[in-house]
C-alpha cells in the first residue's frame, strides 16, 4: 500500500501515571501533524462484554477471577477485526492499556501464573511499541487518592507493578520506559518523538502476533 500500514502503539503503566492524558494528547498531536490516528482504550466499556467488566470494576457484580480475566481478553478480541482493518488502511492506533494490563492485574491475584494469564491474549495484534509510563508509588500518591473501583489500593498495585516488571523482561517486545514524573508537556514531546519514529520504521513491515 502506498503510505504503508499504521503503527500499533500501547501505553501501559500504573494508575495515575498519565496514560489516558498522554494517549489523548498523542492522538491529537499526530492528527495535527497530518497523520491518521485513532484512540482506543481497554477495557472498552461500551460493548456488552465491556458493560459486564464495568459492573465488575464498580463492584455492582461479582465474577470468578478466571471468568473476568477471559472477559477482559474477549473485550480485546472483539475489536481485532476493526483494529487490523484500520492499521491496514494506514491508521495508527494509540491504545490506553492492552493485554499487559490484563496479565499484570490477574497475575497479581493469588494462584494465577503469568503463563496461564498470557494464553487468552496470545495471537492478538502485536504492538509495535509499548510505552511504560513509570511513576513511583510516592509520586502517584502525591497526584491524589485512589478512586473507589476494584483494584484501586496500594498493596494490590504493588503486586501489579511486580508483574509488569516480569513482562517487561521480554526482549521480543519493544518496551520503552518513560519517566512519567515529568511535566505533561515534556512527557508528551518525548512520546510523540518515539511514536513518529516507530510509525516510520514499521510502515512496510508486517504486523506481528503477540505471544506466539
Ligand atoms: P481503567 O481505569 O484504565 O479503565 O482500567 N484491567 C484492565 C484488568 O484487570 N485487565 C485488563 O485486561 C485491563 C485492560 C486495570 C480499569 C481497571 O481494569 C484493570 C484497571
Ligand atoms: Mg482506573
Amino acid at each position: 500500500m502506498a503510505g504503508g500500514r499504521g503503527a500499533l502503539i500501547v501505553l501501559e503503566g500504573m494508575d495515575r501515571a498519565g496514560k489516558s492524558t498522554q494517549s489523548r494528547r498523542l492522538v491529537q498531536a499526530l492528527q495535527a501533524a497530518g497523520h491518521r490516528a485513532d484512540l482506543l482504550r481497554f477495557p472498552e466499556r461500551s460493548t456488552e462484554i465491556g458493560r459486564l467488566i464495568g459492573a465488575y470494576l464498580q463492584r455492582e457484580r461479582e465474577l470468578d477471577d478466571h471468568a473476568v480475566h477471559l472477559l477482559f481478553a474477549a473485550n480485546r478480541w472483539e475489536h481485532v477485526t476493526s483494529m487490523k482493518e484500520k492499521l491496514r488502511q494506514g491508521i495508527t492506533l494509540v491504545v490506553d492499556r492492552y493485554a499487559f494490563s490484563g496479565v499484570a492485574f490477574t497475575s497479581a491475584k493469588e494462584n494465577f501464573c503469568l503463563e496461564w494469564c498470557k494464553q487468552a491474549d496470545a495471537g492478538l495484534p502485536k504492538p509495535d511499541l509499548i510505552l511504560f509510563l513509570q511513576l513511583s508509588p510516592e509520586e502517584a500518591a502525591a497526584r491524589g487518592n485512589f478512586g473507589s473501583e476494584r483494584y484501586e489500593n496500594s498493596p494490590f498495585q504493588e503486586k501489579v507493578l511486580q508483574s509488569f516488571r516480569h513482562l517487561m523482561k521480554e526482549k521480543t517486545l519493544n518496551w520503552k520506559t518513560m519517566d512519567a514524573s515529568k511535566s505533561i508537556e515534556d512527557l508528551h514531546n518525548e512520546i510523540k518523538t518515539v511514536a513518529e519514529k516507530t510509525m516510520q520504521e514499521v510502515k512496510d513491515k508486517p504486523l506481528g502476533e503477540l505471544w506466539k
